[in-house]
């Protein structure tokens, strides 16, 4: 993808974040996602592409905007879209680390239509490629883990969404002697940061939405990172309806609804790009920042999966 279309694309993400930080603490998280959502659609339309969103806000009939199906911009090449226009509605709406503007964009028909429903993730650095496995126990991914980046289980820290489902996986991380970053929201986070230097996270598990799999799948990508999953469409009334739908949106992709992942079935091109752009301050991109003069700063991650660059874009607007 071009850089001036990937430009574009920040821009996006940028003002999508400024208006949703209008909402950081202010305890309201549907206005806030609708502030980030209006915004981003806004702003897409501006763009000179034939943008169609395979991951968005919800089915037609139940999301007015960025609904799965959406035709935007203003014509041209014909590019898919996925968002998650505040990724962490309540980190923002409570003022807690890390809530995100995300973005992944990819030539039509490379990115998954992610059913909704769970999808058991793991994730890690570029080190851990073709060592780590979903299926492996967790003590044994987290010895790996300690193996390649040459320190004890005890100093691996294991990024977990904080939830009575995880209750088994968080035991058997603390068993092995690991650390947990628990997270109340946000696993694109989650599962990005494994990868990314700097962040504390060496290691991303447990299962949270399939949307946010191939968001965060794409930004992996970019980096050479490792990322496996798997759909968990749990055990109740629904775990029917919710397969046969995803059996539906999986259709001549060739994937098995109940085996493993890999992250070229969620993206299936290296033109992809994932962008984020922080809401509030976290520990891969800082939030947005208003200085006294006015002066408003966003910090974003691009990560291009054509080129394999990670950038962080600082910009400020007068
Ligand atoms: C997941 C996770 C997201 O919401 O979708 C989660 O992937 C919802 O999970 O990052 P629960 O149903 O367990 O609450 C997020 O944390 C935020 O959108």
């Amino acid at each position: 993808m071009q850089i001036a279309r990937i430009m574009q694309i920040l821009e996006v993400a940028e003002v999508a974040a400024i208006e949703a930080a209008k909402w950081n603490g202010r305890g309201d998280k549907v206005a806030a996602d609708a502030a980030a959502t209006e915004a981003m659609r806004t702003a897409f339309n501006n763009i000179d592409f034939s943008g169609r969103i395979v991951i968005g806000e919800g089915e037609r009939d139940e999301a007015p905007m960025l609904y799965i199906g959406e035709e935007l911009g203003r014509g041209g090449e014909e590019i898919d879209i996925a968002v998650d226009p505040l990724e962490g509605t309540n980190l923002c709406a409570y003022n807690r680390p890390n809530a995100l503007t995300t973005i992944a964009v990819a030539p039509r028909g490379a990115l998954l239509f992610a059913p909704d429903t769970y999808m058991d993730k793991i994730a890690a650095g570029p080190a851990l490629k073709g060592r780590l496995h979903i299926d492996k126990p967790p003590a044994e991914n987290i010895r790996l883990v300690a193996e390649a980046l040459g320190k004890p289980a005890e100093e691996v820290n294991v990024c977990i969404l904080l939830r009575d489902r995880h209750k088994a996986l968080i035991q058997a991380v603390r068993d092995a002697g690991a650390r947990i970053r628990l997270i109340d929201d946000g696993d694109v986070f989650g599962a990005i940061a494994a990868a990314v230097p700097g962040t504390g996270i060496d290691l991303y598990l447990g299962s949270g939405g399939s949307p946010e799999g191939v968001l965060a799948a794409t930004g992996l990508k970019a980096i050479d990172g490792f990322f496996q999953g798997r759909f968990d469409f749990g055990s109740d009334e629904k775990a029917t309806e919710k397969r046969t739908r995803a059996e539906a949106m999986v259709k001549g992709t060739g994937i098995d609804l109940d085996g493993v992942l890999e992250q070229d079935m969620l993206v299936r091109s290296d033109d992809a790009v994932f962008i984020a752009c922080g809401v509030t301050d976290g520990e891969m991109v800082d939030g947005v920042r208003i200085d006294e003069d006015g002066s408003v700063t966003t910090s974003s991650i691009v990560m291009n999966a054509e080129d394999k660059t990670v950038r962080f874009v600082e910009n400020t607007r007068r």
